[in-house]
């Protein structure tokens, strides 16, 4: 199976983090390096449309998205979290595959960092791990 990485490069210490458990964790379960197409984009809100320019190129079995917006003291926060959460479920249903949300929405960074590797494990594994479960029910649905 392939698939590809949509990376934001807001809090790019824990986006790494994410990043690097999701592609571990497919390779783990046998997707090869090759297979694995990453992409960055500015900010969580450009998610969507990255994930969109992806799932056009038609190659992918499913679409991993990372990112993180913290809890701030400006609204940014939920318009962010509203938009990304909204355009990725959307991608789903129009094209008909995986696109999984593995954006985190944490009140403070150590929240944030506790779930990129830390004491509440990676998120970015999870991610992974649907990816690869949402594609196979594909396969298996479709066959
Ligand atoms: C503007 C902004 C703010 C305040 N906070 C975050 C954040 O915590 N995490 C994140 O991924 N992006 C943030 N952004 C950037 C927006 O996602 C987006 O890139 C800009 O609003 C430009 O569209």
């Amino acid at each position: 199976m392939r698939f590809a990485i949509v990376v934001s490069e807001w809090n790019t210490e824990v986006t790494e983090a994410l990043y690097n458990g999701a592609k571990e964790t497919l390779m783990k379960f046998g997707v090869k390096e090759d297979d694995v197409v990453r992409r960055n984009v500015p900010g969580s809100f450009e998610l969507t449309l990255g994930a969109q320019l992806m799932a056009e190129r038609k190659e992918f079995d499913g679409i991993i998205c990372i990112g993180v917006v913290i809890q701030g003291e400006t609204k940014h926060f939920d318009f962010i979290c509203d938009a990304v959460s909204q355009g990725i479920t959307n991608l789903n249903i129009k094209y008909n595959l995986p696109v999984i949300f593995g954006v985190l929405t944490p009140n403070t960074m150590q929240q944030a960092l506790d779930r990129a590797g830390g004491v509440h494990g990676n998120k970015g594994d999870e991610a992974a791990i649907t990816a690869i479960k949402m594609a196979v029910l594909k396969k298996e649905l479709e066959a």
